[in-house]
């Protein structure tokens, strides 16, 4: 159990140490378990913050990542997540909605003790930003977008809680150019950190954006989401100036092949006796929650 202003503030404060924040998704309670739970001789903390992804929650109740999660579901989920971790909190609020409901959907986070929003540049009907370019995903007008980060900024309470711009011009094909003119907009309009997003399957677009941004402002939180650039390790995130991690979805992707296996070997077996020993008992997923 951890208290919401003690937990909000923990980002900021692993960020001020310079830190790299290694954080892991979350769709479920028993998924932040896990993540909560996770350590190993090298790595006593284990991931540095919990993401509360749209794409991997949305796949978990079986509808597609377009905004269509009612608003009351998604923090029931997340009151999951804070059941069961102690662990900063980076919420993926997708386009954050019109200016009016983010204002309320950052006074709910902050007051529940979440640490981060992260709010990305599109508009129309949102689709996920690993998909390809068909059907077509647009760029919210820049100014529009920082209105909604200053909005978002004036609603909250604390000093602690965090507005993440998260830029799509390399997804959308717009260029660093454009990122980066995004970027000074956004921090102007007062996020406290960007994340620059990124589709690619080598890590060199990325390694760009951060490489030349850091020579106009070393001092920005950085955040990535290396799911497809996944040659990108930690030491190389921290060493080309970014601050934040991401794995986004590792975990869904992991149950899902793990759980379609075994659906066919049952299927194929006609019993469940030669597999029980692929599978955690019933024992180790209640002791989880002990
Ligand atoms: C998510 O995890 O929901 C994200 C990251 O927004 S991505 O799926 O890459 O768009
Ligand atoms: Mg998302």
């Amino acid at each position: 159990m951890i208290l919401p202003e003690i937990r909000r503030k923990s980002l900021r404060e692993k960020l001020q140490k310079k830190q790299l924040v290694t954080a892991m998704e979350a769709h479920s309670g028993l998924s932040a378990s896990i993540v909560e739970h996770t350590k190993t001789k090298d790595n006593p903390e284990g991931y540095g913050a919990i993401w509360m992804s749209s794409l991997t929650e949305s796949s978990s109740k079986g509808y597609p990542d377009s905004e269509y999660l009612n608003i009351n579901s998604r923090y029931d989920t997340l009151v999951e997540i804070l059941n069961n971790s102690t662990k900063p909190i980076i919420y993926d609020a997708d386009t954050g909605s019109f200016e009016e409901h983010f204002i309320l959907t950052v006074k709910k986070l902050e007051m529940l003790g979440v640490s981060a929003v992260v709010i990305e540049d599109k508009k129309g009907l949102k689709q996920n930003s690993l998909l390809g370019s068909s059907p077509k995903q647009q760029a919210e007008d820049i100014n529009v977008f920082s209105s909604k980060i200053k909005a978002g900024k004036a609603a909250q309470k604390s000093s602690d809680f965090m507005i993440v711009a998260r830029i799509e011009s390399l997804i959308l094909g717009a260029g660093q150019e454009d990122a980066t003119k995004r970027a000074n907009a956004y921090i102007a309009a007062g996020a406290d950190a960007i994340l620059i997003h990124s589709k690619s399957e080598t890590i060199d677009e990325v390694e760009k954006f951060i490489l030349d941004y850091r020579k106009i402002n070393s001092e920005i939180p950085i955040v990535i989401v290396p799911s497809t650039y996944d040659e990108m390790t930690n030491d190389k995130a921290k060493q080309i100036g970014a601050n934040i991690v991401i794995y986004a979805n590792q975990l869904l992707r992991a149950s899902f092949t793990a759980m379609s296996k075994m659906a066919t070997d049952i299927l194929e077996q006609g019993s469940s006796h030669k597999l029980t020993d692929k599978v955690a008992t019933c024992k180790d997923i209640i002791k989880l929650r002990n």
